[in-house]
């Protein structure tokens, strides 16, 4: 008598696909994003503990072998024009009578992000682990405005020390008018430790025609506290300037740019004054 072999047992059906990390959090809460960051939003979103503090403690920490030299003047209390008047063009020029202190950036290369060259072994592998959270910040757009963004830029390694002053209002983008709805262009910031991002909420709804103009209306201001490992995406239409901060140690911040391209660290900073009451 032959007998047949046993029925395979049939497997189990696959689990629900398991999302994670940073995409699962911006996909998950789909429906704020969407009213954030639209026109008619307040223009920005925070995605609590999206990067853990294992990462952002590393790459801090790295960044702050990278010497001030390899570092450029932004806009800051005043333009950087002025800084140039005044021959304030290196960072360890920059400060007033406390002594040297403000905010510097440092281009990673654009679409394509190159580490910085003292970045060598294990301090590579975080800044580009890092790195790679920027395409899933993207992706994770794609889901909110459906597969229209394409093209995220960056990082730019964003340095304040000393007496650093609260930043001109500004905006990002420099042709605010030219935003598309569809995927509005953003920016994104993540705090490698704490730091504070000073927003007027809803005022892409309030720009003036022209740069160094006032709001048109009055907005009080808010100010974001983000923890390290949070993550703002904020429309590159809506004004904001970086908080004043002190202290001897160096604070560093990472910034993406998604569709809306690197803004220009001189040229045309659309610079906004505030209405008030
Ligand atoms: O200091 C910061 O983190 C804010 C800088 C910024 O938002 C900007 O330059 O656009």
């Amino acid at each position: 008598m032959t007998t047949s072999p046993p029925a395979p047992t049939p497997l189990p059906p696959p689990p629900l696909l398991a999302l994670q990390g940073v995409v699962h959090k911006i996909v998950s809460s789909a429906a704020d994003v969407t009213a954030d960051l639209s026109r008619s939003g307040r223009g920005f979103h925070i995605v609590h503990e999206a990067v853990s503090h294992a990462l952002t403690g590393a790459v801090d920490g790295a960044c702050a072998d990278i010497p001030f030299n390899e570092f450029f003047v932004m806009i800051n209390h005043a333009r950087v024009e002025t800084f140039e008047q005044q021959r304030k063009l290196l960072p360890s020029d920059m400060g007033g009578k406390d002594g040297p202190g403000g905010r510097v950036m440092l281009k990673c290369a654009g679409t394509h992000p190159v580490p910085p060259a003292r970045f060598r072994g294990p301090r590579t592998a975080v800044f580009c682990e890092l790195a790679s959270l920027g395409a899933a910040v993207m992706h994770a757009l794609n889901y909110v405005f459906p597969g229209a963004f394409h093209t995220i830029t960056g990082p730019t390694m964003l340095r304040s020390f000393g007496r650093c002053r609260r930043q001109l209002v500004h905006v990002d983008k420099l042709r605010p008018k030219l935003m598309d709805e569809a995927c509005p262009a953003v920016s994104v910031l993540v705090a490698l430790r704490d730091a504070k991002l000073i927003m007027y909420p809803g005022s892409q709804r309030y720009l003036p025609e022209e740069k160094g103009g006032k709001l048109t209306a009055c907005i009080s201001p808010v100010t974001v506290l983000l923890k390290a490992g949070d993550l703002l995406i904020f429309r590159q239409d809506v004004a904001h300037a970086g908080a004043a901060s002190v202290g001897t140690d160096l604070r560093h911040r990472w910034h993406w740019y998604v569709d809306g391209g690197v803004p220009d660290e001189k040229e045309g900073v659309f610079s906004v004054r505030p209405l008030t009451s």
